[in-house]
C-alpha cells in the first residue's frame, strides 16, 4: 500500500489557569519519531502552539529568556454538567483559536488528506479541551480513524471512552503498540515494529529520539532519562502510567542534548524525570560531566521543573548541577512538619532538606533559583501546619512553591480526596482541578490556603 499519512494532534487546554511551563506532549512526539522511522509520513498539529503563524502575524509572541511562555487564552462556558457546582471562576480555552485550527485540518483535507489521526492528553481534568479538539477533527474529517492516547486516557479509561469522541481509545505506553495500532487502521506494517508484542516495550535507547522538529519553534526541549519512578507515594500516578521505573543510558541523553543545541540551537532543557537523580554514579553524575566537559556548556541553561528528591542532593551533585548550567531547581519537599507520620511521604527527613538546601546554596545557586514544592490542600491537611513549613522553607532561605493537590482515580489517596471533597468527584474530571482546591471542606478552609499562598510569595 502507498505510504500512510498520520496526523498527530495536541489538543486544547481546558483550565482556569494554564501557563506553557515548558510543557510539550513528549509522549505523542515519541510516537510519532517511531512511526517516521517506521516510514509513515507524520504531521503535527499543537493546538497549544505559542507560535503559530496566525499569532506571530498578530505581533510579537512573548518568550521568556528560559523559554517559557503564556498560552493564548479565550473565556469558554464551563460544560452544563458542573456549572452549577462551580461558580464565579473563569474558565478558558488555553491555545490556537478554533478557527486556525479548522483552517489548518482544512488544509491537509485539500492535498495531504491523513489515513489516521492521533490525539494525545495529558491532565485528566483537560477532558472537555480533548473532547472539543476531536469534536473539530471529526467536523473536518468525519470517516478518518481518531485515536486517543496519554495520561487522562490511561488514567480515566471508561470516561474518555465515553466522553472524548474518539473512535479509540489506547491506555498506557505505545511504544510498544504503535506497529498494530497503524497496522489495524491502515494496514500498513511500519519497520522496526514487527514482531513488536503489544505486551514488549523497547529499550529506551533503542528508541528514536521524540520527534520535537516538527515542532515550529523550539524555545526549549524536554528531556526525558527515565520512566516510572522507585517509589510509590500515595497521591501520585506515576506507577498507574508506567509500572516499571527504566532508565536511558547517559550517553544516549547526552547525545540528544548535543543534538538539539547543535543543529536546532537549543538552549534551555527540562529535565521531565520523576527520580532523576537515584542511582546518581551511574546516571546524572557521568552526564553532568559529559555536558561540563561539552563545547555548549555555556551556551545551555537545564530546569527541573518536575521535583528532585532531596535525599539525593549532595555536595557533588548540588556542584555539578551548578557547573552544568542548571538554573531552576525544584524540590520534593511536601511537608516540613517532619514530626508526624506523614502519609506517602517518607522521603525525606528535616536535616536532609537542611544539607540539600546548604548544598545548593553553597555550590552558589541563588534563592530564587530554588524552590520546595510544598502540597497543598490534601484530603484533611492541617492548614497551621501548611503555615509552618512555608515560614521554615522561607527560613532556609529557599523559595516555597505551593503544589495545589489534585486527586487522581486509582491511586492510594482517591478515596480519602473522594469522602472528603464538596464536590462530586467520581462525576467529572474537571472536578478534580487543583484550581478548585476540590479537597478543602469550606469557603472556611479555601480563604486560609489564600492567605497562605500570599504569604508562600511574601519575600
Ligand atoms: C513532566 C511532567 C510535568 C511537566 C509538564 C509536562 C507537560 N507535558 O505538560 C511539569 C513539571 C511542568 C508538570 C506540571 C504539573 N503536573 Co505533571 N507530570 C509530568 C510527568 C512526570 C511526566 C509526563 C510525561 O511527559 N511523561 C512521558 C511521556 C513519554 O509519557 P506519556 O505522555 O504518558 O506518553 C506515553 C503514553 O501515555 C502514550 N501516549 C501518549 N499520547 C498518546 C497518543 C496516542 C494516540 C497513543 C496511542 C498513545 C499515547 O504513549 C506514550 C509513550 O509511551 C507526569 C507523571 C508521569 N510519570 O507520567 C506528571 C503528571 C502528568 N503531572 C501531574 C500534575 C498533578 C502536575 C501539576 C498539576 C503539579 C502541581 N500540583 O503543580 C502541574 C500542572 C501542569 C500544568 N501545565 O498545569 C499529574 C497528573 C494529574 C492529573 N490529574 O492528570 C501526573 C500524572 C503526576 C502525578 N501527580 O501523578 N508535569
Amino acid at each position: 500500500m502507498d505510504t500512510p499519512h498520520i496526523l498527530c494532534v495536541n489538543p486544547w487546554i481546558h483550565d482556569f489557569a494554564a501557563f506553557d511551563f515548558w510543557a510539550k506532549p513528549l509522549g505523542l512526539l515519541q510516537i510519532a519519531a517511531i512511526i517516521r522511522a517506521g516510514g509513515a509520513r507524520v504531521t503535527f498539529i499543537d493546538c497549544l502552539d505559542r507560535f503559530h503563524v496566525n499569532a506571530l502575524e498578530e505581533g510579537p509572541v512573548k518568550v521568556l529568556e528560559d523559554g517559557r511562555g503564556p498560552f493564548r487564552k479565550r473565556i469558554i462556558p464551563l460544560p452544563p454538567a458542573i456549572a452549577l457546582e462551580i461558580k464565579g471562576k473563569r474558565f478558558s480555552r488555553y491555545g490556537i483559536e478554533p478557527e486556525w485550527f479548522r483552517q489548518d485540518l482544512r488544509k491537509l483535507k485539500a492535498k495531504n488528506r491523513p489515513d489516521l489521526i492521533l490525539v494525545t492528553s495529558l491532565m485528566t481534568y483537560w477532558a472537555s479541551g480533548v473532547r472539543e479538539t476531536i469534536a473539530l477533527i471529526k467536523e473536518v474529517f468525519p470517516l478518518t480513524p481518531v485515536v486517543l492516547g496519554g495520561i487522562y486516557a490511561t488514567l480515566c479509561r471508561e470516561h474518555a471512552q465515553k466522553h472524548s469522541l474518539a473512535d479509540q481509545v489506547i491506555s498506557g505506553g505505545a511504544e510498544g503498540r504503535i506497529g498494530s495500532i497503524v497496522m489495524e487502521h491502515t494496514g500498513f506494517g511500519l519497520s522496526g515494529t514487527a514482531g513488536v508484542s503489544s505486551l514488549y516495550a523497547p529499550h529506551l535507547d533503542d528508541l528514536p529520539i521524540p520527534a520535537l522538529d516538527i515542532c515550529k519553534k523550539l524555545p526549549y526541549v524536554p528531556i526525558l532519562t527515565s520512566r516510572g519512578c522507585p517509589f510509590s507515594c500515595d497521591y501520585c500516578a506515576s506507577s498507574l502510567l508506567e509500572p516499571h521505573f527504566r532508565r536511558r543510558s547517559w550517553i544516549s541523553v547526552f547525545q540528544e542534548i548535543s543534538h538539539w543545541h547543535n543543529n536546532y540551537g537549543v538552549k534551555n532543557f527540562a529535565f521531565y524525570d520523576d527520580a532523576l537523580l537515584v542511582d546518581s554514579e551511574k546516571h546524572i553524575l557521568p552526564l553532568l560531566d559529559a555536558i561540563v566537559a561539552s563545547p555548549f556548556s555555556s551556551r545551555t541553561a537545564f530546569h527541573t521543573p518536575n521535583a528532585l528528591h532531596i535525599r539525593y542532593i549532595s555536595r557533588e551533585i548540588a556542584g555539578m548541577m551548578f557547573r552544568a548550567g542548571f538554573r531552576t531547581i525544584r524540590l520534593g519537599l511536601e511537608t516540613m512538619d517532619f514530626s508526624k507520620c506523614r502519609k506517602g511521604d517518607t522521603k525525606v527527613v528535616e536535616n536532609e532538606f537542611h544539607h540539600a538546601v546548604a548544598m545548593l546554596r553553597e555550590a552558589g545557586f541563588l534563592r530564587e533559583q530554588i524552590g520546595a514544592y510544598l502540597l497543598c490542600a490534601l484530603p484533611g491537611q492541617n492548614l497551621d501546619h501548611l503555615a509552618h513549613s512555608i515560614s521554615l522553607v522561607k527560613k532556609s532561605g529557599i523559595v516555597p512553591v505551593l503544589a495545589y493537590y489534585s486527586p487522581i482515580p486509582n491511586t492510594p489517596m482517591w478515596q480519602d480526596a473522594v469522602r472528603c471533597s464538596r464536590f462530586d468527584l467520581e462525576n467529572d474530571p474537571l472536578l478534580t482541578n487543583n484550581a478548585l482546591l476540590p479537597c478543602l471542606g469550606d469557603s472556611r478552609e479555601i480563604k486560609k490556603i489564600l492567605e497562605l499562598k500570599k504569604l508562600a510569595q511574601q519575600f
